[in-house]
């Protein structure tokens, strides 16, 4: 299983919103991953590559087969079909398709199936993936630069930057394996960025900003970053071939091209209230953003309701880059899954502090469980999520099957 887990991490960055799997041969030792969108999944390019070897063997895999006709045939059939005699499986897909039914098929086939070792590591490469399918709402990642006494900016508004080179090189990594990030008007307005991944041109990921009053401006940077990028796709199009049979199709997040590949397509929307004056929406409309409009709560954005609509248009990771008012926002709705704090070891003082006004009692005070604190030169970078998150998502998984 570990070497089958190993290999599951090839596909980081470039399968989501499929989750990441590996698959292993015990004997002779061979593995594969699922390492693309729309390709192969890891069974079929382990069985590719090792051919009639597996007849009578054991394979692992870091999550049960698929039993559905997707963009490929069901894995479980496959497994079957190769002779497989023995399947260990990590942990059981939560995925409606699937939900045991793939473990169910090669016990019907007559294969010694076991379910559980490596679940929790199996678990913990798929986050976003398990909760969008358990819980139905995406993976709220709060990501901010801050000084040791948590500012994120000094008393003039300045946040440029609060952390050196190469935090923000990490930064733009992390930006690249998510599903979108996140803005809120107030960041924008103060700091007009980009949010690219800079090092890797052409690499944009969706963006989303949350704005309840439509106070940005529709051709801030952020839009024109995308549109440099996404070539000034024609808005509306989704889901219907733009053009000639051999052009691609836009779908979801990808578009497919006529070789076949899928692609990442990078969206940009505006997240806001409904009943926001239309004549407004419609000049954000035009530059090809998309308009969420979502219910409001206190006058916002319903925070809860935006993390379940990203999870239904596949969007399962959310990288927020929230100033202070949005990240109260997300703390006082309870919904930060994982945090990441770049530090460094500076002191500002004053009034912006990553929390915004945030108040909470210390018997109840929101905490995190410590994933890696790793130190980048004088900085460090400490990374935390919900605690007994694994332990409730393997329980509720478990409970599918
Ligand atoms: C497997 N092995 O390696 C993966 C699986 O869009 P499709 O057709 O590729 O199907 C995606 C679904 O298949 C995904 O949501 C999950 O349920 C399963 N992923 N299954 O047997 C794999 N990647
Ligand atoms: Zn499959």
């Amino acid at each position: 299983m570990r070497s089958a887990l190993r290999a599951a991490g090839k596909g980081l960055g470039h399968v989501s919103p499929n989750p990441l799997v590996g698959a292993a041969l015990e004997h002779p030792a061979k593995s594969a991953a699922h390492r693309r969108f729309g390709g192969p999944h890891a069974e079929r390019m382990l069985l590719d590559a090792i051919g009639s070897e597996a007849a009578g063997g054991t394979v692992h895999l870091t999550l049960e087969p698929c039993s559905h006709h997707g963009k490929t045939g069901p894995c479980a059939d496959l497994l079957i079909e190769a002779g497989v005699r023995r399947v260990v499986v990590a942990t059981l897909d939560p995925n409606p398709s699937v939900r045991g039914r793939g473990v169910a098929r090669l016990r019907k086939a007559g294969i010694e199936v076991e379910i559980g070792p490596g679940a929790r590591e199996a678990l913990a490469l798929n986050l976003p993936y398990f909760q969008r399918h358990l819980y139905e709402r995406a993976w709220i990642e709060l990501k901010e630069a801050i000084t040791l006494d948590g500012r994120v900016a000094d008393s003039g508004g300045r946040s440029r930057w609060i952390t050196g080179p190469e935090a923000r090189r990490i930064v733009h990594r992390d930006r690249a394996r998510a599903d979108a990030l996140v803005i809120g008007a107030g960041t924008l307005r103060a700091d007009d960025p980009e949010l690219t991944g800079r090092d890797t041109p052409g690499s944009t990921t969706t963006r989303i900003v949350i704005d309840s009053r439509l106070r940005i401006s529709p051709e801030a940077r952020v839009w024109q970053a995308w549109h440099a990028d996404s070539g000034g796709r024609r808005p509306g199009s989704e889901g219907r071939p733009i053009g000639r049979r051999d052009t691609p199709t836009v779908s979801g997040n990808f578009v497919r091209r006529s070789d076949g590949r899928w692609l990442r397509r990078p969206r940009l929307i505006l997240a806001t209230v409904r009943g926001v004056p239309g004549g407004r929406l419609e000049r954000f409309r035009e530059r090809g953003w998309e308009p969420w409009l979502l219910p409001a709560r206190g006058g916002h954005v319903s925070l809860p309701a935006l993390a379940r609509r990203a999870a239904r248009e596949g969007l399962h990771h959310l990288l927020v880059e929230a100033g202070p008012t949005l990240a109260q926002a997300w703390l006082e709705a309870d919904l930060v899954d994982a945090l990441t704090l770049y530090m460094a070891p500076k002191v500002l003082g004053g009034r912006f502090g990553w929390t915004g006004s945030f108040q909470s009692p210390l018997a109840r005070a929101p905490h995190w469980e410590s994933v890696a604190l790793d130190r980048i030169g004088e900085e460090g970078c400490w990374r935390l999520r919900r605690p007994g998150v694994l332990d409730r998502m393997a329980d509720d998984v478990h409970r599918i099957g």
